[in-house]
C-alpha cells in the first residue's frame, strides 16, 4: 500500500519485526489533516494485525513530530460540518485502539493535535529538542483530541493548566520531569533509541506484553480497586500460557528466554 502523507516500513529482523510509521507532510511541519488521519488509522490496524510485527514506532522530522491539526483546514470549520462530518477529529479512537505497543519518537515540535498524538502512544521517547505544548488556545479554541484530558493525567492540574490555558512550549527536559515523557535522548540517536526499545518488546512474550498495556491503561483511565482487581485476574490468567512457563523456565535455567510465536 502507497500513502500520500506517511512513509510506512518494517525494520528488524526475524519472526517479531518493528512496525515504522513516519509522518511526511514536511512543508506543512506535519501538520495532520485527513488524509493523514485516515492513513495512520489504516496503517496502524494493518501493524495490529499483522502478527510478524511486535511493535510500532511512530516518528516525524528532526524539526517537526507534528504541528498540530492543519489549521488551513481548521479555519474553514463550521460547527455543523465539523459535529457532522467528524472532520479532523475522526480516527482517534481507532489509534487508541491499537492493542499493540506504540512509542512515539518525538523530534522537534509537538504541538496541539501533534502533542495529543504523542499522548496517545504507549511511551514517549524525545529528542532534546523536542518541543510539547497546547498552543489552541491563541488560536481562539482548545484542545480538541484529548489534551485536556490526557496532559493533567501525565503531567497533574498545575502545569496541564499552564500549558494549556497560556500556550506555551515545554521543551524536552520539563517534559520528562512532569512526567510527559519516558526518556530523553541526543537527537541523532531518536530514532535507533526507539527502535531499541521496540525490539526488546518484539522479543518478549504476546500476551504478557498485551496484558502489561492494557492493565496500564486501566490505572490511567480508571479508579484503584477496579485496577488492581484487572491486574489481578490477567496476572493469574498468565500462568496459563506458554510465555509463562517459558519465561520462569529459562530463568531457573539460566539461558535466555526465547518466546513461541504464533
Ligand atoms: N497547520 C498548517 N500549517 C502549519 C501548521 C499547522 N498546524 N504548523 C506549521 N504550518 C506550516 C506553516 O504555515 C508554514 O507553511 P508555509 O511555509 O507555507 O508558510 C510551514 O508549516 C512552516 O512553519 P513556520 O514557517 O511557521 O515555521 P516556524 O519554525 O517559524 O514555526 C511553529 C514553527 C512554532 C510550529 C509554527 O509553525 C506554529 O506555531 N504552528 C502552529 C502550531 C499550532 O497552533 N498548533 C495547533 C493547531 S490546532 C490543533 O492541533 C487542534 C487539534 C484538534 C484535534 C484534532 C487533530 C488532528
Amino acid at each position: 500500500m502507497t500513502y500520500e502523507t506517511l512513509i510506512v516500513t518494517t525494520e528488524g529482523e526475524g519472526s517479531r519485526r518493528t512496525g515504522l510509521i513516519r509522518l511526511n507532510r514536511p512543508k506543512a511541519l506535519n501538520a495532520l489533516n485527513d488524509t493523514l488521519m485516515d492513513e495512520l488509522g489504516t496503517a496502524l490496524k494493518a501493524f495490529d494485525a499483522d502478527a510478524g510485527i511486535g511493535a510500532i514506532v511512530i516518528t516525524g522530522s528532526e524539526k517537526a513530530f507534528a504541528a498540530g491539526a492543519d489549521i488551513g483546514v481548521l479555519a474553514q470549520h463550521d460547527f455543523v460540518k465539523a459535529y457532522t462530518r467528524d472532520l479532523v477529529t475522526r480516527n482517534w479512537e481507532t489509534i487508541r485502539s491499537i492493542r499493540k505497543p506504540v512509542i512515539a519518537a518525538v523530534a522537534g515540535f509537538a504541538l496541539g493535535g501533534g502533542c495529543e498524538l504523542a499522548m496517545m502512544c504507549d511511551m514517549v521517547i524525545a529528542a532534546d529538542t523536542a518541543k510539547f505544548g497546547q498552543p489552541e488556545i491563541k488560536l481562539g479554541i482548545i484542545p480538541g483530541a484529548g489534551g485536556t484530558q490526557r496532559l493533567p493525567r501525565a503531567v497533574g492540574k498545575a502545569k496541564a493548566m499552564d500549558l494549556v490555558l497560556t500556550g506555551r512550549m515545554m521543551g524536552a527536559e520539563e517534559a520528562e520531569r512532569a512526567g510527559l515523557v519516558s526518556r530523553v535522548v541526543a537527537a541523532d540517536q531518536l530514532l535507533a533509541e526507539a527502535l531499541e526499545a521496540a525490539t526488546i518488546i518484539c522479543n518478549l512474550g504476546t500476551a504478557s506484553v498485551l496484558a502489561a498495556k492494557e492493565c496500564v491503561n486501566r490505572a490511567y483511565e480508571g479508579g484503584l480497586s477496579d485496577g488492581v482487581m484487572f491486574e489481578r485476574r490477567m496476572f493469574q490468567a498468565l500462568f496459563g500460557t506458554p510465555d509463562q512457563v517459558e519465561g520462569m523456565d529459562a530463568f531457573l535455567n539460566k539461558r535466555p528466554a526465547v518466546f513461541p510465536r504464533g
